[in-house]
């Protein structure tokens, strides 16, 4: 199955299926990012955004997918929009929503979060979280991986997630 992925940013929540789907990335390639001429010493980061303990835990079963933990707020200006996340050593990675109604639990893939000072996006268990497809073995707990967020307005925000241990339960369910 192949999801084909607006470009549009809507800020809506879409509903695209189960984590199941084989859909390639969305093109990363808007790597070069205008802005980027300043000093090269300089982390490109976009002003006034931080992203808060970020924690990737590995799969608890080779080949089952992994997930990324965090929080994303803007300390001042405009809100921004999430639309992207790349981690170093992970085939794909993919912004998703769990919710639980009626016992029944769900998870659909969104396009993009929004966040603000007011209203960080929270990326957690039972909620909000970005899932890993295809991590490699270079990635083991007690190390770091670079993890890189870009925002709908094409600004990015680089840094290091702390990589850990599979908290239990059942592969590649647990995060839910
Ligand atoms: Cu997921």
């Amino acid at each position: 199955m192949r999801l084909v992925l607006s470009a549009t940013v809507t800020a809506s929540l879409f509903a695209l299926g189960a984590c199941s789907g084989g859909a390639p990335a969305p093109d990363a390639s808007a790597s070069a990012a205008a802005g980027a001429a300043a000093d090269p010493l300089a982390p490109e980061n976009a002003p006034n955004v931080s992203v808060i303990e970020p924690v990737i835990k590995l799969p608890a079963t080779p080949g089952s997918p992994g997930v990324l933990y965090f929080t994303i707020e803007q300390d001042g200006g405009k809100p921004g929009t999430l639309a992207a996340v790349y981690v170093d050593g992970v085939g794909r990675a993919e912004m998703h929503e769990s919710k639980t109604e009626g016992g029944v639990t769900t998870m659909n893939q969104v396009q993009s979060v929004l966040f603000s000072k007011d209203t960080p996006a929270q990326f957690k268990p039972g909620g909000l979280h970005v899932m890993l497809f295809d991590v490699s073995a270079t990635l083991k707990a007690g190390k770091e991986a670079e993890v890189t967020f870009t925002l709908s307005n094409g600004d990015k925000v680089s840094t290091f997630a702390a990589v850990e241990e599979a908290g239990g339960g059942m592969a590649g369910m647990d995060h839910m």
